[in-house]
């Protein structure tokens, strides 16, 4: 209803606006004056129109970006994180403040020197300082950039330390699998070819590293540990994303690639920040990948590491141990007793 009525109002605005400009054409019409040439009442017309449109478009801009604000991540709940968000904050700062001053000076110069009769544009044909200040200073903050920028990914790339936690994420259309590498902290070997029903990441049984692994449908993590994800695919490019964690890899068939990372918040600490008790950390496809790319997606948990060892104890192995066979029923034995 309440769409309804926006509409109509919108629609009489128009037939409004559209009424009383063509008043003002009859109206020039009477008065005999002709309305192609422009008069220095048009041109200071134009001039303010430059400063509402320079009020309304800031005003606009500023309002939609702090309404916006809702949409964005939450504070990083990674280490790395925490720097690639400052990197983003400063190349922000560095953007609004030339865009503003930029865009003050463009539509201001527009209204202050608007046409007039007897003024005349004043010649200026060169000026070499000015040149080289306006090349030197954005040279110098565009390097600095790039140079902060390179420096960042060079940090967020470092290889991981010796000893990370390695966690394998194997992605398929359209589901992930996790598998963690036990008490050995090494991932058992594996090879396309040995993909079963009941091996979905065609693990090597024979390899000794493979016996205790862990295989599971929930990403856990222990915050402050190191991991190193190592990511998988079975058929086309996935891409394994942590927003929260600021962490995204690509998963390619045929080769392994790898991230480090270090999580700090734990889910129950991100939920108390974001006043939000129903909030959890996720991992997503970030390649479109097919038709139920959207569905990609795992429950990720970040947690306490005594929560952690606890839970992970409780999920299933890769190649789960066979069960013991039951003791057999003890033999009646006769037994000779000597009187
Ligand atoms: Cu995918």
């Amino acid at each position: 209803m309440i769409n309804l009525l926006i509409f109509v109002v919108v629609v009489l605005v128009i037939i409004v606006v559209v009424r009383v400009v063509r008043v003002m054409e009859l109206a020039t019409e009477l008065s005999g004056e002709d309305d192609s040439i422009i008069n220095r009442k048009d041109n200071r017309f134009n001039g303010a129109m430059m400063i509402i449109f320079l009020v309304l478009g800031v005003g606009a801009m500023v309002y939609f970006t702090l309404d916006a604000k809702k949409y964005l991540l939450p504070l990083s709940a990674s280490k790395h994180g925490v720097i690639i968000d400052k990197l983003l904050d400063v190349n922000w700062v560095l953007l609004v403040v030339v865009f503003l001053v930029t865009q003050f000076l463009l539509f201001y110069y527009a209204f202050r020197y608007h046409h007039r009769k007897e003024s005349k544009a004043y010649f200026y044909p060169i000026n070499h300082t000015l040149e080289v200040v306006w090349t030197i200073i954005p040279t110098i903050v565009l390097g600095g950039m790039i140079v902060y920028g390179l420096n960042v990914w060079n940090n967020i790339t470092k290889p991981a330390p010796k000893g990370a936690m390695l966690i394998e994420i194997y992605g398929k259309q359209f589901d992930w699998t996790v598998r963690y590498a036990g008490a050995d902290n090494i991932l058992g070997k594996s090879n396309f070819r040995l993909i079963t029903d009941d091996n979905p990441l065609g693990v090597d049984s024979t390899d000794k590293a493979s016996k205790d692994d862990i295989i599971a449908k929930e990403l856990h993590l222990p915050v402050g540990a190191k991991i190193l994800l190592k990511l998988h695919s079975r058929d086309v490019i996935h891409s394994a994303y942590l927003p929260h964690f600021r962490t995204q890899m690509n998963c390619v068939p045929g080769m392994t690639t790898e991230f480090f990372f270090e999580p700090t918040i734990t889910t129950r600490q991100m939920r108390e920040y974001t006043k939000n008790d129903k909030f959890d950390y996720v991992l997503l496809c970030n390649k479109i990948c097919g038709v139920a790319h959207y569905t990609m997606k795992m429950n990720v948990v970040a947690e306490e590491p005594e929560q952690f060892n606890k839970w992970v104890t409780g999920q299933s192995l890769v190649f789960p141990k066979p069960a013991a066979p039951a003791p057999a029923p003890e033999k009646a034995t006769a037994s000779i007793t000597k009187p």
